[in-house]
């Protein structure tokens, strides 16, 4: 087989390489450099991280706290008002315990979140705008607090998506949040 580029004439690789690549090939080693430390310092402090806290807990604890939980929590139709600004909620195949929940606009809640058997998604959309979502992923064996605060009034749908078996499609809950008092 033949080639159709003719090749260059003399001993080409041993010549110098033109300034001007050089500074070129400078340039682009000095960019990569960059990029290279600014990734190193935007997975330290960029806004994407994770917030809040996480602990070991068993499913058994979760549980008791669970249970705690919605003793001091006020039941009603639409569904639990807590007692305070600690919101529990547990994602088990294939539903949300802890929800429906009925919460406050502007006031600043800690969620504390687990699972009580497999990982789940716990994605949060407003009915508004379903598309507007928060993803967080919920494990067994740790609680996770994340602080949150609903900006608008309205009917916010906890969907899981992370596929969690047979019944996954209909994790569904929602929460309520009604006017600030
Ligand atoms: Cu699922």
């Amino acid at each position: 087989m033949s080639s159709p580029l003719k090749p260059p004439e003399g001993n080409w690789w041993d010549q110098a390489v033109n300034r001007r690549e050089s500074i070129w090939l400078g340039l682009g080693v000095i960019w990569s450099l960059v990029l290279f430390g600014w990734m190193s310092i935007w997975t330290r402090t960029g806004d994407q991280n994770p917030i809040g806290e996480t602990y070991r807990v068993t499913e058994a604890e979760f549980q008791e706290k669970m249970a705690a939980y919605k003793d001091a929590a006020e039941e009603t139709e639409q569904g639990l008002v807590p007692d305070d600004t600690s919101v529990y909620m547990a994602g088990v195949r294939f539903a949300w315990d802890g929800a429906p929940v009925v919460l406050e606009a502007d006031t600043q809640y800690d969620f504390h979140l687990s699972s009580y058997d497999v990982q789940h998604g716990f994605s949060l959309r407003p009915e508004a705008t379903l598309s507007k979502q928060i993803n967080l992923q919920i494990l067994p064996g740790y609680e996770w607090v994340v602080p949150m605060t609903f900006d608008e009034p309205g009917t916010y749908h906890i969907i899981c998506n992370e596929f969690c078996g047979e019944g996954h499609r209909s994790m569904h809950d929602t929460i309520i949040v009604t006017e600030a008092a």
